[in-house]
């Protein structure tokens, strides 16, 4: 009888008064203060009449209190299923309406705009503020701190996560306690997080990185984190030397890399800098190396498996890399066409296999054919070779995906969209270098014959239905698209053509 990520995680800090989350206004939330958050939002989720198995969305801005319904949901068996804040209503009727939701959660400012959605779904709608404030945290408040914890098997899912696909429709990634506890396992023993760690947490909790490589780790860890509402570069600053060891995607570090304060002198007390989400440039690397005498460890993962290799924490992390297979867990690379194994050295698609992969997408299972062959090998889309030490490096990607700061946009999605608007005959959306975020979104527009592309109202239109992140950052409008003799728009043409679109100007 057992809850394998309750027990795990959260059970075994009840009772302990050490410090768990410490605030940005210098508060602390002790563990079992924590714990007892999680059991009234526990009891809470019951009382609204969340079974075990239930999805719950939540579209919150990050807190303690989202935290802890996040391990309300593990204690009483409810899947969950964190939303990017970004999110717009469009975007997250799709969400509500295809888990099926049991309760969705936003913030009080978004209840007024959420309600259609919540309604047109039948699930009720509680709000919950950045500030622990809203409907849900008052009916929590008048919970009991105790909760008989739910029994789960291992292969129950645990997490919902929606992860965009190539042709457009988001996929909900179906993750269980397995997967979840599995990974969490793997990287304290592999980074070697002990009670002793304070994380730097300042990435956001909707995502794979912040919640499951962060949070879980920390948690099974029994440290302690710096959580952070986000990313701002002076309260990293402000909080580093209290860390000893702190997580990110590339551009938290190239920001912190261009500000002179981050110096050996601010860092020389850390343990770890780790990143991943997006790759790291072998410079940016060497950058931090001469800087600050750390060497970054890079890591690899996806929604659907967690993290697959890590750089090793002792040994040679090796720029460009992503390090070795964590324990258990097989990569191969593989032909794109035959899916045979290719020797060390060639480059193919990585697949994964071990107890971090997904049980497959929600409500999907011809993709999860496609992509969860039956020998427990996932297709991970992602371009690799290993080298002969035994090296992994992603060195592209077979997929047609855009990363922009650690967010992952699907340039499908945004075409189908302006396909869609008045005026346009088709549209090419691209990822170029853009010296923050990594890459950026450029939109190439072809018009109608005999249409004028009406610039402002095209932009207002992605404002109100698409998440800011996956905008545009940069529209152009051509008389045709490039094409080969089969007609393939030829998106590496215009990656060409605008790739130093958002490069400073030279001298
Ligand atoms: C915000 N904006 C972005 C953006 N983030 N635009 C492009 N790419 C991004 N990543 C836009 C907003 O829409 C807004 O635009 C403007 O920037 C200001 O918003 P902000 O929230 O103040 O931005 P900022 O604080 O600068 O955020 C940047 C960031 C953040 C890098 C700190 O994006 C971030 O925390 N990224 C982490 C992503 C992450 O956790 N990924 C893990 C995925 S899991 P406008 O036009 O409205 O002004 C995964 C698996 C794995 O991939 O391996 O880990
Ligand atoms: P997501 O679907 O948001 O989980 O994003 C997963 C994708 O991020 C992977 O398939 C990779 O393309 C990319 N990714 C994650 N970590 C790295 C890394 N360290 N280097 C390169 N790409 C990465």
């Amino acid at each position: 009888m057992s809850n394998p990520l309750f027990d795990a995680l959260f059970a075994p800090h009840a009772g302990r008064d050490t410090a768990f989350l410490h605030h940005a206004d210098g508060q602390t939330t002790t563990h079992t203060a924590f714990l007892e958050e999680a059991a009234r939002y526990a009891n809470a989720l019951v009382s609204l009449g969340v079974a075990p198995g239930d999805r719950v969305a939540v579209h919150i801005q990050k807190s303690p209190q989202a935290l802890a319904l996040y391990a309300g949901c593990v204690q009483s068996g409810a899947v969950f299923l964190p939303l990017n804040t970004a999110y717009t209503p469009a975007e997250l009727a799709y969400f509500v309406a295809d888990s099926e939701a049991a309760l969705f959660v936003c913030d009080p400012a978004e209840e007024a705009d959420l309600t259609s959605v919540a309604t047109a779904n039948t699930c009720p709608l509680w709000t919950l503020a950045g500030d622990g404030t809203g409907t849900l945290a008052d009916l929590v408040g008048r919970q009991d701190t105790q909760f008989d914890t739910v029994v789960r098997d291992a292969d129950d899912l645990a997490a919902l996560l929606y992860t965009s696909g190539t042709t457009g429709r988001s996929k909900g990634a179906m993750l269980t306690h397995r997967n979840l506890l599995s990974n969490a396992q793997a990287l304290v023993r592999g980074w070697h997080f002990t009670a002793e760690d304070v994380l730097l947490h300042a990435l956001p909790i909707f995502h794979s990185h912040g919640l499951f490589v962060a949070s879980n780790v920390t948690l099974l860890a029994g440290g302690a984190m710096i959580f952070l509402p986000k990313f701002d570069l002076e309260t990293v600053l402000d909080h580093l030397p209290k860390a000893t060891a702190m997580m990110g995607v590339p551009t938290f570090y190239t920001r912190l890399l261009d500000d002179p304060r981050f110096d050996r002198d601010l860092t020389g007390h850390m343990r770890v800098f780790i990143s991943g989400s997006a790759p790291l440039l072998a410079e940016t690397h060497e950058r931090f190396e001469a800087r600050t005498r750390h060497r970054i460890l890079e890591r690899y993962g996806m929604t659907e498996t967690s993290m697959n290799t890590s750089n090793p924490y002792e040994g040679e992390r090796r720029a460009g890399t992503v390090g070795f297979p964590l324990p258990e867990i097989e990569v191969k690379v593989c032909d794109p066409d035959t899916g045979a194994t290719l020797p060390n050295g060639e480059i193919g698609v990585l697949e994964v296999r071990g107890p971090n992969v997904f049980k497959g997408y929600w409500r999907m299972p011809e993709k999860t054919a496609q992509e969860l062959h039956a020998d427990g090998f996932f297709v991970t889309g992602d371009l690799a070779q290993i080298d002969a030490d035994g090296y992994v490096s992603i060195v592209g990607r077979g997929k047609d995906l855009i990363i922009s700061g650690g967010f992952n946009i699907y340039p499908k999605e945004i075409e189908l969209f302006l396909d869609a608007l008045d005026g346009v005959q088709e549209s090419a959306v691209i990822g170029v270098p853009h010296p923050d975020f990594g890459e950026s979104v450029v939109a190439v527009l072809v018009a109608q014959s005999g249409a004028t592309l009406d610039l402002p109202r095209i932009e207002a239109a992605l404002k109100r239905d698409l998440a800011g992140f996956k905008r545009p950052r940069r529209v152009e409008i051509l008389s045709a698209l490039p094409r080969n003799s089969m007609g393939k728009v030829q998106k590496n043409q215009l990656r060409e053509r605008y790739q130093r679109v958002f490069q400073p100007v030279d001298g």
